[in-house]
């Protein structure tokens, strides 16, 4: 089993959202959002791991999010869902257990492919302070797909993700070429600069090597 996966869009100062919610409506990055956490090879599936926050920003038709595992990660353990919300696959207290809890979760027999770190703030942090283990079923972020916005700048961001490429100093990270970027999705990814209801952005890969 491979590390972490974090996928997160964000502004060049960071910024991931606004009032609980998206800064920006881009249809065809949430369609490479989708796409990229859900395929996996035949007899697999992936799983999507987020805080709570996040959980409750989905809009609740996309909720839990299909043909995905869905764990939410809540610190507080008074915390219950809406009696009428959709049920995700697991609500864990921390990571570990999250990470523990999807390895024993049976879904139809299928076996577990990806794990994805889908936000926010809270868990982008949390899980990007992770220092790579010695025991390679704990937790451990060594690749980053992110979606750089470009422009406009969203400057009225109230929730930012770590700068991780600063916070684990020069050389830590580093961007992968495009053709590693489709490789790794293993579907075909736009390259360049993207325009999208007035809104510029790009698709990175941004891997760890320590
Ligand atoms: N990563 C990227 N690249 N873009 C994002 O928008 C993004 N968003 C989150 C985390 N990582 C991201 C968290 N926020 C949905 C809504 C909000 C959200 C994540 C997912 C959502 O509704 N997803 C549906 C898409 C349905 C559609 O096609 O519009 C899904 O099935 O994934």
């Amino acid at each position: 089993m491979s590390g972490l996966t974090l996928i997160v869009a964000a502004t060049r100062n960071n910024g991931i959202g606004r009032n609980g919610g998206l800064p920006w409506r881009l249809p065809q990055e949430m369609k490479y959002f989708a796409r990229v956490t859900t395929e996996a090879p035949e007899g697999h599936i992936n799983a999507t791991i987020m805080g709570r926050n996040t959980w409750e920003s989905i809009p609740p038709k996309f909720r839990p999010l299909r043909n995905r595992i869905n764990v939410v990660v809540s610190h507080n353990k008074e915390y219950q869902l809406a009696a009428t919300d959709a049920a995700p696959s697991l609500l864990c207290t921390d990571l570990a257990s999250a990470i523990e809890g999807i390895t024993k979760l049976d879904v139809n027999g299928k076996s577990l492919y990806r794990r994805f770190i889908i936000g926010g703030a809270s868990l982008y942090r949390e899980t990007l302070a992770l220092t790579r283990p010695s025991d390679s079923s704990k937790p451990f972020v060594d690749c980053v797909l992110l979606t750089r916005i470009l422009s406009p700048a969203f400057e009225d961001c109230d929730t930012f993700m770590p700068d991780f490429m600063a916070r684990d100093g020069a050389g830590v990270w580093t961007r992968a070429s495009h053709e590693a970027l489709r490789g790794w999705v293993g579907f075909d990814v736009p390259a360049g600069v993207q325009s999208e209801q007035g809104v510029e952005y790009e698709f990175q890969m941004w891997t760890r090597q320590g």
